[in-house]
């Protein structure tokens, strides 16, 4: 038929026909029937039916190094994201959580583009600086680096404000260690909000282990756990009703996925990269019927072959596991129950479906030399002594969030204030004790990786390389020992419980020469 123009018949059965459409989707809605994408004019979101739990899972894109730079950009901004049946609509970075998968090497620098698109703040600045606010703020956190806090490298001071965007330069050094680190914000007053949103992303440092065939044989898998607060609305918008209390709504996934499934032989060795992203609680590990190998904690490799029946991993900390898959079958990966003075989020995380030819692949028998050498006592230049509290209402442990306070040294963080001031060169034990009646603590320290020497004043078998350690409630404590021997500036110290964090329970470090 030739091409004719409009005419107004044309037209008219145009609209005659549209209106023919919205009868026939109000008459099936009437019915009750699905009728998604067929009027789009109605301002309806098309809504594709998601299976709820066991799909495969999925990891981030992932996005390497060419020539020495790993160089891209990270967009923050509204998304919504269907995750288990809920539809929320949360600050992302990309659209998405977990954010793309940086992959790079030591002596490699991360230039990262940040485009801030979230919309302006509606709320002023507070009074108190640790009560949280203006949650459109944020920077960048390369959680576990050793790198510079300053300028615009691995600097949280900065402050990135909404409608701009900034440019970040962060270069690790040839020695860095190798492993799974995490890039998350970090901004004073919207941090919590931000990554209970699902703002994070992984960051894998490469090179571990390539020369331990079993380990780098080991088909790698990337586990994102994650604890999903949303309110009514799918939304985090509030932070005493939707974040703070120990009974808000929350369920846990596995890379935005709710329990997915993840396919193994039987007899085959994998590599679990497991981070915990939680904003504020500890989820205590078991596969059904496997056993757990650890190689690798908070991405520093451990000497040997760790191997357990559960886990603990706290918020902030990353374990790599070897699984090395039983008899045909499908086993449930959970987080069991623990007490960290409230119960720990509870239930499946991913079920292991073992199935198809058997493989005959082994754990290795031994593990190289650890990268971080052992801080002798002879190295100790100085020690110092950290208190974690908090205050709670007395009458009723529900009360309102704006009555309980966190501390370090008994003060709300200030950022116009030094807490810490290391000579550099340093070499410096700490031990952090917890008074705190109701909770244990997340402690973390950014820049330098510590050596954990005692747990409750009992030493460790093997002391442990770790960024972020537990400090037990009622007095308990944790006692490291640490270098600062590469980097000069401020830098912080705090409460992984982000909750804790933004209310006050956090320090700086300076670092001079
Ligand atoms: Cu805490």
């Amino acid at each position: 038929m030739p091409f004719t123009p409009l005419s107004r018949r044309r037209l008219l059965d145009g609209s005659l026909a549209t209106g023919a459409t919205l009868l026939v989707g109000k008459q099936v809605a009437a019915q009750g029937h699905d009728h998604g994408g067929m009027s789009p004019t109605l301002g309806l979101v098309a809504r594709p039916k998601l299976p709820i739990m066991d799909q495969p899972l999925v990891e981030p894109e992932v996005r390497r190094s060419a020539n020495g730079v790993l160089q891209t950009s990270l967009r923050c901004a509204y998304a919504y994201r269907d995750v288990g049946g809920v539809r929320l609509y949360v600050r992302s970075y990309e659209g998405g959580s977990p954010g793309p998968t940086l992959r790079m090497k030591p002596g490699e620098t991360l230039k990262i583009r940040l485009v801030n698109d979230l919309p302006p703040n509606r709320d002023t600045m507070p009074a108190d600086m640790s009560h949280p606010h203006q949650f459109n703020n944020t920077n960048f956190h390369f959680h576990g680096a050793h790198a510079s806090p300053s300028g615009i490298a691995d600097n949280v001071m900065r402050s990135m404000a909404p409608g701009e965007t900034y440019d970040i330069e962060i270069e690790l050094p040839k020695d860095h260690t190798r492993g799974t680190y995490w890039y998350h914000p970090h901004h004073h007053g919207s941090a919590d909000v931000q990554m209970a949103s699902g703002m994070f992303g992984a960051i894998i440092v490469e090179g571990d282990f390539a020369d331990i065939p079993e380990i780098a044989n080991a088909r790698e898998r990337l586990l994102v756990l994650t604890q999903v607060a949303h309110d009514a609305r799918g939304m985090i918008e509030d932070f005493g009703t939707t974040l703070f209390p120990e009974t808000a709504t929350r369920f846990l996934t596995v890379n935005g996925q709710r329990r997915p499934t993840i396919a193994m032989r039987p007899g085959e060795v994998q590599r679990w990269r497991i981070l915990n992203t939680g904003y504020q609680d500890n989820m205590l590990l078991e596969l059904e019927k496997h056993q757990l190998h650890a190689i690798s904690y908070d991405g520093i490799q451990l000497g040997a072959v760790e191997t357990m029946n559960t886990h603990l991993i706290l918020p902030g900390q990353r374990a790599d596991l070897l699984i090395h898959a039983g008899a045909p079958g499908t086993y449930e990966l959970r987080a069991l129950p623990y007490d960290q003075g409230h119960p720990s989020p509870v239930g499946p995380l991913a079920r292991l479906v073992v199935a198809g030819e058997p493989m005959n692949m082994k754990l290795p028998t031994s593990l190289p030399k650890p990268p971080l050498e052992t801080i002798k006592d002879s190295e100790i230049t100085g020690r110092r002594k950290l208190v974690f509290s908090a205050t709670a209402p007395e009458a009723d442990a529900a009360g309102h969030w704006q009555e309980f306070g966190f501390f370090i040294d008994g003060k709300k963080f200030d950022p116009k204030r030094i807490d810490h001031r290391v000579k550099l060169g340093s070499v410096e034990e700490w031990t952090i004790e917890n008074t705190h009646e109701h909770d244990d603590h997340v402690f973390h320290i950014h820049t330098n990786p510590f050596q954990i020497t005692h747990l409750n004043g009992k030493p460790l078998a093997t002391p442990q390389w770790r960024d972020t350690a537990p400090v037990e409630r009622k007095g308990g404590s944790l006692t490291f020992r640490t270098r600062f021997l590469d980097y000069t500036g401020i830098f912080m110290l705090h409460c992984h419980m982000m909750n804790h964090e933004e209310m006050g329970m956090m320090q700086t470090v300076e670092v001079y020469k």
